[in-house]
Parts: C-alpha cells; structure tokens; sequence
C-alpha cells in the first residue's frame, strides 16, 4: 500500500493523514468478533470518572483495554500485517518498533470522550516526529458518535497537562475550540487516522445507542527507544536491520499470522 505524494505531505506539514479505506471488511469483522470475545471476558474497563480523577462512574462509560496483545493473539498479530509495517514505514522511515496497543470502546449513550491531549505527553519522546498513532475505527465512526477530533498542524508545539479530572488516569490539554480549527475525522469501519505524536486529539461523547469502538496503535522509531518513557522491552520491533519477525518478544515468527488468520476465521 503505497502512500501518494499528497498524503505524505500532508501528513509532514499538517501531523495526519486519514485513509478511509484500509481495512477489508473481513478484516473488519475478525477485528469486531475479537473485541466482543475480550469484552466478555471482562477486560474492559471503564476509566471515566465522576469529576475527581478517581471515582468509578456509574452514568459515563469510557471502556478501556491497555495493553491489548497479552490480552489477544489476534489482536499480537494485526501489527505485523505487511501493510501496517509498509505504511507506518512510509511516514516513520525504515526501523521502528510498537510502543502501545489498546481499544476505547464507548457504549451507545452512556460513551464518554477521551480529553484533549498529545501522545507525546505520556511517550516522551524528544522529538514528536519520531512516533505515531494508528488510529482504526472498529465501527462507522461519526461525529454523531464522538469520532477523534485532531487539531491539524499542532504537532509543532507542546501543550501543558494537567490530570483529567473525568478519568482515573489520563491527561488532558487546553484546546479553545472556537478559536482552534478542530476538525472531526469521520471514518467508515475499518478506515484509519496517522497522525504524528504531538498532534493535539480527542474524542467525544457518543450520542447514538450504538457502541464504537477505536483501535490505536503506537509505534515509535526503534533509534529513540531508550529515551522513551513507556518501557519497550516486550515490544516488538517491526522494521529495519533488527526486525526478526516477532522472534524478539514472541516464540514464533508472527509475519503472515494476521493474513493467514483473516483467512481461516472466514472460510
Ligand atoms: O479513542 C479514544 O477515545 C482515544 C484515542 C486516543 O487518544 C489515541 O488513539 O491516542
């Protein structure tokens, strides 16, 4: 999957570019199944909170599951899809590694956003330019639904956080959304948002009855990973001289798996 011209550049000066159709719809539905099987083992977990920062709320839901590949073989694979590595590899350059994976999953009506906020926050990188988001929408995401809403070309520069009072762990940052151009991105199911590591984003609430959930996937260039804040040690490189198709973290080569997966769960 080769990115245009267009879309490279657009993801240099402006910190995102948005693909609307990336996944197949197969792919979408071995992803869906997936979600539902891990939910009903009770991984999810809701983080939003009651307005301090710590108390369970009973009236908002922000479902949470991080990190997601110990949790799900299927979901171990998907990073080792050939056109995750060649796109990422596209806007990243040739050696980088995962750095996060986890699911937000936001209940028809009672789904709460995820505040506003740059990645880089919680990832330290030095340079936001040297990590991504990968963001996939595992159901139609709306602005109706709360999709993500990014700032465009606000990866240039770093915002103070401060706790998110709505939710027992995150940060948020101060976006003025009437001065700021916030542009909501919609996608079908199975389309995906890059953006860089400093791009200020949110989600909203979700005000349809039905839930969407958001798959994100963060990598990072495997030169920075020392400087990083998050550790890396279970994290497999995806690219470059050091890549050994998942035999640095798991016990088998993982190149093909979701291919191959995709393809059997189907017949
Ligand atoms: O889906 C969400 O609510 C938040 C996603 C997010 O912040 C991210 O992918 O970095």
């Amino acid at each position: 999957m080769s990115l245009t011209t267009e879309q490279l550049a657009q993801y240099k000066q402006e910190g995102f570019v948005a693909l609307s159709e990336f996944f197949t719809a197969d792919e979408v539905a071995v992803m869906q199944a997936e979600l539902e099987r891990v939910c009903q083992q009770g991984l999810a977990y809701n983080v939003a909170t009651d307005g301090d920062g710590k108390t369970p709320s009973t009236s908002q839901s922000n479902l949470q599951i991080c990190p997601l590949s110990p949790k799900s073989e299927v979901f171990r694979a998907l990073p080792f899809a050939a056109k995750i590595r060649s796109t990422v590899g596209q806007l990243l350059g040739d050696a980088f590694m995962l750095q996060l994976d986890q699911i937000f999953l936001k209940p028809g009506g009672i789904g709460a956003g995820t505040g506003w906020h740059q990645d880089n926050h919680y990832f330290a990188s030095a340079n936001p330019e040297q990590g991504l988001g990968m963001w996939v929408a595992l159901n139609d995401a709306t602005v109706a639904n709360g999709t993500m809403h990014i700032i465009p070309g606000s990866h240039t520069t770093r915002r103070e956080h401060t706790r998110d009072m709505g939710s027992n762990h995150h940060v948020t940052c101060h976006v003025d959304e009437e001065a700021e151009e916030v542009r909501p991105i919609e996608l079908p199911a199975g389309g995906v948002l890059f953006f860089n590591y400093g791009i200020a984003h949110c989600t909203k609430a979700n005000q349809t009855d039905k839930a969407r959930a958001g798959l994100a996937l963060h990598f990072v260039q495997e030169a920075h990973k020392d400087a990083v804040r998050a550790g890396l040690a279970d994290r497999p490189v995806l690219s470059g001289p050091n890549y050994v198709a998942g035999r640095d973290v798991y016990d088998r080569t993982m190149e093909g798996e979701w291919e191959a997966l995709v393809g059997t769960r189907l017949v």
